[in-house]
């Protein structure tokens, strides 16, 4: 049983927030910076090639200082010393939580349970390279002998979407010769569609799986097995040749038919939504080279780094976890918007997503009492500037408190005409109109007529984060990927909940497994349920043909 921690209500820092807050609200962005021509060039940090300019929050140094005071009375120190030791922090599974491992240099220690497991995280790095430049290299041969052309990655969660994101984030440094797919869904349309134009003499499939066990994942690469072997005439054999796993679960995977010699190995203490960096980033490896896989990890380090040992006033995870609790927890806002002005960060939101809300997403302290303040904010977004024909009008002017994270890189992987500048211009114009908005007499001065004005007021005083990078390389996206995890945790551990366990995804999965044999076996078994389930399965079994 944990200790009891203080509640978080209780604490000086957050007592004395509670009281500030009662001053912000009175505060416009307009006004902050009318107040301080240099704010501006004040509130940012900058680590690991990220520039975070934060200055358009609604903060003066007082908050920012009475957060940093919230940082210290919580612990934060410690918990982030605790993390990089090794401790179990993941309390409710036992396990210590060591991303940070999959991406320190060789020749670092971090001992878990008497052993330093960083040879063992350079040992499968190698193994990847090998295997990766074997297949780009064409030297692994499929069963018929053909150079394998199409990789198709099969997980589901943290087993896929930190695959598929760093593939499109990085789509500029893959080799254009091989073709990569992604199928994920129990929904047979994913696997249908990721494989119909392939052949599978040409195909190699990953099973991403830290279990082995996962249900999605264990029904698609049945139907893997199954498509290849219809493909090249039914040879068991050619299993060998077209598989390869990624696991923690050697058993499982060896029972699947796949040789353990092509099990790339990870570890209980790299969580789901933790382990594109490990592994699970094989695809990736094959994808963009094993040199560019490693400049990726050097970008994660870069961060980690600089979250260990920056002071929290300069330290941007820590920063941007404090400006998402005084937004989220004082403000009231609900959600975070994540907008990237970087075509291939596409599928970035989507990965947050899974991180922040699977992370962060909890009403229990870890020492098991019912929080009474929010938690985990909702993380949506799409790249700009689609995101400003559609969604933005809400964040303008609708009665919602959306705080932005903008993303822009000064230089375009592909340049094109003045597309880029087009593109900077957007995005520095939205977090400006977003702060400052547009003033009634300002309307009225362009010659509106007085029953339109009200219509075209923006308010402003709309919080925003832009971070600011030179050009999206594999160890940018490193760090960025890095600053996302480091700030979860550092609002994990403000909000007293354990951001690393995911018991709320449970509880769907179990009934699912109950009601499957009930859908295949109409008459033979008695339906349990409420009664809106039972009617939904009734129906069901009169339209299934
Ligand atoms: C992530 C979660 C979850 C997990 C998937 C896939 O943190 O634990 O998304 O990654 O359920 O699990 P397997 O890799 O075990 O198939």
């Amino acid at each position: 049983m944990p200790a009891k921690s203080k509640p978080l209500k209780s604490l000086r820092a957050w007592k004395a927030l509670e009281m500030h807050r009662k001053t912000a609200s009175q505060w416009h962005l307009r006004d902050l910076f009318a107040k301080d021509s240099k704010r501006g060039n004040r509130l940012n940090a900058e680590a690991a090639g990220l520039f975070l300019d934060y200055s358009k929050n609604r903060i003066t140094d007082e908050t920012l200082s009475l957060l940093i005071k919230l940082a210290n009375e919580s612990g934060l120190k410690a918990a982030i010393e605790a993390m990089f030791r090794g401790d179990r922090i993941n309390r409710t599974e036992n396990r210590s939580v060591l991303h940070v491992a999959l991406r320190a240099p060789k020749g670092a220690s971090i001992v878990v349970d008497g052993k330093n497991v960083v040879p063992d995280v350079h040992a499968v790095l190698d193994k990847m390279t090998a295997f990766s430049e074997r297949i780009r290299g064409g030297r692994w041969k499929g069963f018929t002998g053909k150079r394998i052309r199409n990789i198709v990655n099969i997980g589901i969660g943290g087993s896929d979407l930190g695959p598929v994101m760093a593939y499109e984030a990085l789509r500029h440094y893959t080799d254009r010769n091989l073709t990569f797919r992604f199928v994920s869904n129990v929904d047979g349309i994913d696997f249908v569609e990721a494989t119909c134009d392939l052949n599978p003499a040409e195909t190699l499939f990953i099973v991403s799986s830290k279990t082995f066990t996962t249900q999605e994942t264990m029904t698609n690469a049945q139907s893997a097995r199954a498509w290849l072997l219809k493909g090249l005439g039914g040879k068991e054999k050619a299993v060998a040749k077209h598989f390869v796993a990624v696991s923690t679960n050697a058993e499982k995977v060896s029972a699947f038919g796949i040789d353990t010699a092509n099990m790339f190995e990870f570890w209980d203490w790299v969580g789901g939504r933790y382990s594109m960096d490990s592994a699970i980033g094989l695809s990736t490896m094959l994808a963009i080279g094993p040199d560019n896989f490693r400049a990726l990890l050097a970008g994660f380090h870069k961060m980690d780094k600089h979250f260990r040992t920056a002071p929290f006033e300069k330290n941007l995870p820590v920063l941007m976890g404090l400006l998402s609790i005084w937004n989220n927890n004082f403000l009231g806002a609900e959600t975070v918007a994540v907008l990237p002005y970087e075509q291939y960060l596409k599928r970035f939101p989507a990965y947050l997503q899974q991180l922040t809300m699977e992370s962060n997403g909890k009403y229990v302290t870890l020492d098991g009492r019912h929080v009474n303040y929010s938690t985990g904010p909702i993380y949506w977004g799409e790249p700009g500037t689609n995101g400003q024909h559609s969604f933005y009008q809400l964040i303008h002017q609708g009665t919602r408190l959306i705080p932005c994270d903008f993303i822009a890189f000064a230089n375009p992987l592909t340049p094109l005409g003045d597309h880029h500048e087009i593109l900077l211009a957007n995005v520095l114009a939205q977090a400006e109109a977003l702060a400052f908005g547009k003033t009634a007499d300002e309307v009225r001065a362009e010659g509106t007529p007085d029953w339109l004005v009200p219509h075209r007021v923006f308010e402003g005083n709309r919080p925003s984060n832009t971070i600011f990078a030179d050009r999206l390389t594999p160890e940018i996206l490193g760090a960025l990927v890095a600053l996302y995890e480091h700030s979860v945790y550092t609002q994990g551990v403000i909000w007293q909940i354990g951001p690393f366990d995911q018991w709320g995804v449970e509880l769907g999965k179990v009934l699912a497994k109950r009601i499957v044999p009930e859908l295949s076996t109409a008459k033979t078994h008695r339906l349990q349920h409420d009664s809106s389930t039972n009617n939904l399965i009734r129906r069901y079994r009169k339209l299934k043909q």
